[in-house]
């Protein structure tokens, strides 16, 4: 596809709305819209004066009224994508959406691929790749945090902190560059020992940098938490008392749960999956077994697991052998429930055999001692997930890796450098510089891209 056709699409969600925007961008944007656009003002011109509001009627070319609208012309180059760019506002129907978009596609404009504005905006110097990932972080957002971090990408916070880093590379390179043109001139002092202290400066930032970008994640993506336990102990009633709302099925007969079931909600600022799931007992029954390995393969796959027993039954082997249940980097939760009951868990017990685990007791059906577990899952989450400092802004995986291998390169300068050939610290140097332009976008192949802006959803 070329970069500069015109392109269209919706721009707000495809649902019932007051107000919906269909989006055209491109050097035929004006002429496409003004091909379906008609004005309430009888004998004026369209939409003459850029950034006005115009008032009118969407027509298809079988001169079929589609909507009353609200049209306006923005001129390049200070528009999202640099580009001309039309927004027709109209009712936000789902019929009127799709129809008016028809009309618009068959008018010289064609059909938007996801992210396509925002790669524009991207490919024509407006925002850098960074802000454009901010783009995509702020719609998916789930959390207030999210958000907030999404708003500084956005504002080119990570940028200039990743230009300031790739300046201060050039700083240290360019007098290594300088001495292997001129060495007469730099005979005596051409490996200063201020870059070895300089890039050991530089390898505390990033890992900072990166300590903190494992929470920004956690904030963007989400944190999944397995309640896994024996039938009957509550589990289903745990997690309607988490979500507040009856969402499932809760019977006192045992296996009442098949299959796994989820519920969203945001705790300590965390968006949080929590995973409901099939009791777990020895059983021949295909089906129950089938909830079994699901409900085991949630607990693999969880950050945090919740192992809930019932605390009016005496301890069983099922019990103490679903407590070891998870991989060791797991983090783990014991819930006692149903305390409202004569407890028959011998608590010393449990102590004794597992000193190091997190124990807590609830009252699901009677939403006792809910306050108690939400704080205790937060503690864990952020213990997990180091506090970020004021610096750390990276939030995806690609951003995280292209500077784990930055680090990498500049450790290897840190670590090495009575020994390393002058040469191979440039080299180093060099490399660690284009690695931070990939973070921007500087140095990126177009496959990328493209994989990343196909990420997007579509209008944006
Ligand atoms: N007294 C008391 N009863 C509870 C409590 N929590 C759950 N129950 C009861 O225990 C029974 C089982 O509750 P569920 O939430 O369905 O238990 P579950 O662990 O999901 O059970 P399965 O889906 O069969 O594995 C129901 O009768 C609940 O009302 C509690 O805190 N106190
Ligand atoms: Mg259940």
């Amino acid at each position: 596809m070329p970069d500069n056709d015109t392109i269209a699409a919706i721009s707000t969600p495809l649902g019932q709305g007051g107000i919906g925007i269909i989006r055209i961008s491109g050097s035929n944007s004006y002429q496409t819209a003004q091909s379906v656009f008609t004005s309430s003002k009888p004998g004026s011109e369209d939409f003459p004066i850029p950034r006005y509001l115009y008032h009118g009627y969407i027509k298809n070319n079988r001169g079929k009224l589609l909507d009353e609208v609200l049209v306006s012309f923005m001129p390049a180059p200070n528009t999202y994508t640099r580009e001309d760019t039309v927004e027709i506002n109209c009712h936000s129907g789902i019929y009127t959406l799709k129809n008016i978009l028809e009309a618009v596609l068959g008018n010289g404009a064609r059909l938007a691929e996801p992210g396509e504005f925002t790669k524009r905006a991207f490919l024509n110097g407006r925002i850098d790749l960074s802000q454009a990932e901010g783009v995509m972080n702020i719609i998916r957002a789930r959390s207030e945090e999210a958000a907030n971090i999404a708003t500084r990408t956005i504002m080119g916070d990570l940028s200039a902190k990743i230009r300031d880093l790739r300046d201060e590379l050039i700083a240290l390179r360019a007098p290594m560059e300088a001495s292997f043109d001129y060495p007469e001139e730099f005979e005596d002092d051409h490996r200063p020992m201020k870059v070895k202290g300089a890039v050991r400066l530089l390898c505390g930032r990033l890992r900072k940098m990166l300590e903190g970008a494992e929470r920004n994640r956690a904030y963007q993506e989400g944190v999944s938490i397995a309640i896994v336990g024996r039938p009957n102990v509550g589990k289903s009633s745990l997690l309607n008392a988490l979500l507040g709302q009856q969402k499932a099925i809760v019977h006192d007969a045992p296996g009442t749960t098949r299959d796994l079931l989820e519920g969203h909600l945001t705790i300590g600022g965390y968006p949080v999956k929590i995973i409901d799931t099939a009791g777990i007992q020895g059983s021949i029954d295909p089906v129950e077994l089938e909830g079994i390995e699901r409900a085991r393969r949630a607990a693999a796959e969880a950050q945090l697991i919740m192992v809930v027993l019932d605390s009016s039954q005496p301890l069983t082997i099922e019990d103490l052998e679903l407590i070891k249940i998870g991989e060791a980097g797991q983090d783990k939760l014991v819930v006692l429930n149903k305390a409202d009951l004569k407890m028959k868990v011998n608590r010393k017990e449990l102590d004794n055999i597992f000193p190091e685990m997190n124990i807590l007791s609830t009252a699901a059906l009677y939403d006792k001692g809910l306050g108690l577990l939400t704080g205790k899952i937060v503690s864990i989450l952020d213990h997990r997930f180091c506090q970020p400092d004021e610096s750390s802004l990276l939030v995806s995986i690609r951003q995280e890796n292209l500077m784990r291998k930055v680090l990498m390169s500049l450790e290897t300068i840190a670590e090495q450098y009575e020994t390393l050939p002058e040469e191979l610290t440039a080299f180093h140097l060099e490399e660690a510089y284009n690695l931070l332009g990939e973070i921007i976008g500087e140095t990126i192949s177009d496959a990328l891209l493209d994989k990343i802006f196909s990420e997007f959803c579509l209008g944006k």
